[in-house]
């Protein structure tokens, strides 16, 4: 089940509506709340297929973890190599509900010498979005962007993992905001990023849910 609970519109860019969803045992997309753009670091698509699903099992093709690639290929992320800009993806208000299991990135086609190039692991959680990481910002090591090893050429878009631990090994994230910083040598060639894991039900709902359940227990009680 999926439920739109609310949208945030943020100041510089796209906006996205948060999902919860109520099998917390299925591994599941998390989706943000926004991604924003900061000093024209070009982000906005990185989270803008419609309708994209994970499966979780065992496939020989990644690809196959996904219903979607992106239908816009070639959008790259413009700026991305400049260390003096910004961008953030804001996970919302209930963001310490959620546990990441496995962070993936979508490749626009490319050939093999383009394949060479970094990951982008400048990135740091934050409480605010003001470009600076404050004492107590905790840096992000359990992955990077765009970091799988990719050698042969592709004519296609691929999905590969940046980050893949067992359910159990899920992490919290750090902050409400994931700042990515630009970052000399990165290719740039990521077409989307996939966050999967898990969102419980925020207690919000929950308490909505439990009011529900006592109403009914009354009107049979009466
Ligand atoms: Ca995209
Ligand atoms: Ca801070
Ligand atoms: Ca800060």
């Amino acid at each position: 089940m999926k439920r739109t609970l609310f949208g945030i519109t943020a100041a510089v860019t796209m906006t996205f509506s948060f999902a919860a969803h109520s099998n917390a045992a299925m591994l599941e997309i998390i989706e943000p709340v926004a991604v924003v753009e900061l000093d024209y670091f070009k982000t906005t698509y990185m989270f803008d297929i419609d309708g994209l699903t994970y499966t979780e099992g065992t496939f020989t093709e990644p690809n196959d973890h996904f219903n979607l690639v992106d239908p816009n290929q070639h959008q790259g992320w413009s700026q991305a190599n400049n260390g003096t800009r910004y961008s953030y993806v804001d996970f919302g208000e209930d963001w310490e509900s959620i546990r990441i299991a496995e962070v993936w990135s979508l490749y626009r086609p490319f050939t093999a010498n383009q394949a060479e190039g970094v990951g982008l692991s400048s990135m740091w959680w934050d409480d605010d979005t003001d470009k600076i990481q404050d004492v107590g910002d905790p840096s992000v090591t359990e992955f990077a962007l765009g970091s799988y090893d990719l050698v042969n050429n592709s004519s296609g878009q691929l999905w590969r993992p940046d980050v893949k631990v067992p359910a159990i090994d899920a992490f919290a994230l750090g902050g409400r905001y994931l700042m990515i910083n630009g970052q000399s040598g990165f290719h740039g060639r990521i077409n989307e990023i996939a966050f999967v894991g898990f969102v419980p039900e925020p207690a919000s709902m929950v308490l909505i849910s439990l009011g529900s359940i006592a109403l009914l227990s009354r009107r049979r009680l009466a």
